[in-house]
């Protein structure tokens, strides 16, 4: 029986009775798209996850227009609604704030959540820029609140499986991390202004909303990331701002390139755009070591291709796919038998499980599960990125 290597997963210790397992209140701030992603990863984790630590019960949802967010308490099952996020943080029954905003509207929430004692999920990228981030990872650190930015390929099974072969040094010392983000569906020139192409709602385009689900991967899986050279670019430079009724400049990049070094030596690329007709969401990395090469794709995302150069015989090396959907394997003991693989909206499952297995019994987050501390130093590599491409010069990436 192969070794049970899981990444941060809290095996069910006791079996419990309904009765033991206490509740938890959420307070949701948006239920949109990311706001309907965490919703339904509240509601699966308790019966995917049996018996959890505490099981979530749906306090609250926050939203900007009164008619929406009443629908969206119905549709989702929440025991309320408001239009003002100061009742979410303010509001007894809460215990956990998930904020699935708009970039703009990550700070302050975070911030009066974390004063107010509650705990917080706040999507990614974390802020606009670095000194929003700070500001974030600073207050729930004074405020001693656990926190999770919801960077949630890191808690895909075949992930954390590559996390774990790294860490114990199964491709040895490595030499390359290169990562490409691509999507393809504001290709066209009549796709209308919405809030990720202007910066003042989202802090950058392709940069923030792709690039920094790699940024985060390559620190993760390979090292911290030491220096950036990037060019950005925007190719279609105005949109229809149906609001205006008019065509309004963009102000955020449509595509970044760069070149990366990490504090462990090693160098790659790391690409996102959103202007690659075919790619409908195409995360792919591969990592290359001493000892042999990693490569994911999120499309395919049940799936970890390893090629080992030591392995025997030699006649039959060559890159071979695992199937990450065997019970001992990250987190998959929770889901179905082997082969069943589970998709992209369950990652969401994991990270709330591991949000609660952290407020209820204290498990620590790090380094498996992305913190406030990792959304701080994905919006520093960003920016980074950005200044390079404004100066065509190296930037060296600064951790405060
Ligand atoms: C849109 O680009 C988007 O929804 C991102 O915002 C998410 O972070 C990514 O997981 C899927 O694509």
């Amino acid at each position: 029986m192969a070794e049970k290597k899981v990444g941060f997963v809290a095996m069910a210790s006791d079996k419990k009775t309904i009765d033991d397992i206490p509740e938890i209140g959420i307070g949701m701030i948006g239920h949109a798209f990311m706001g309907k992603a965490h919703s339904n990863a509240w509601k699966q984790m308790p019966y995917i996850f049996w018996p959890p630590a505490a099981i979530p019960k749906l306090v609250s949802v926050c939203g900007r227009s009164e008619e929406s967010v009443a629908e969206a308490a119905r549709r989702y099952g929440y025991e309320k609604y408001t239009t003002n996020w100061k009742d979410i943080v303010n509001d007894e029954k809460i215990t956990i704030v998930d904020n699935g905003t708009p970039n703009y509207l990550h700070a302050e929430p975070c911030i009066e959540a974390a004063k107010a004692g509650k705990h917080v999920i706040c999507e990614k990228p974390m802020a606009r820029n670095a000194k929003e981030a700070k500001e974030m990872r600073d207050a729930v650190q004074k405020h001693g609140v656990k926190n999770i930015c919801a960077y949630g390929y890191r808690v895909a099974p075949a992930i954390v499986l590559a996390k774990n072969l790294i860490m114990d040094g199964k491709l040895g010392k490595l030499f390359h991390f290169r990562a490409r983000y691509l999507q393809e569906w504001i290709v066209d020139p009549d796709f209308p202004m919405i809030w990720r192409l202007r910066k003042a709602e989202c802090g950058s385009g392709a940069l923030g909303d792709l690039g920094s689900h790699i940024v985060d991967l390559g620190r993760f899986l390979c090292a911290e990331i030491d220096s950036v050279m990037a060019v950005t670019t925007t190719f279609i430079k105005e949109r229809y701002d149906e609001a205006k009724g008019e065509k309004v400049k963009v102000d955020v990049d449509d595509a970044v390139a760069s070149v990366v070094t990490f504090k462990n030596g090693a160098i790659g690329t790391i690409e996102a755009s959103r202007f690659c007709p075919g790619r409908k969401n195409y995360n792919c990395i591969e990592i290359n070591g001493e000892k042999g090469s990693i490569w994911w794709d999120l499309e395919n995302m049940n799936n970890l291709w390893v090629y080992w150069r030591e392995e025997e015989p030699a006649e039959t090396r060559g890159f071979h796919c695992i199937n990450v959907t065997e019970s001992y394997h990250p987190y998959y003991e929770s889901w179905w038998p082997h082969g069943h693989i589970i998709g992209w909206e369950n990652l969401f499952v994991h990270e709330v499980y591991n949000m609660v297995e952290a407020v209820i019994n204290n498990k620590q987050l790090e380094p498996y599960v992305a913190t406030f501390e990792d959304g701080y130093r994905a919006d520093v590599v960003c920016e980074s990125m950005a200044t390079s491409s404004e100066t065509g010069k190296k930037v060296i990436c600064k951790y405060e």
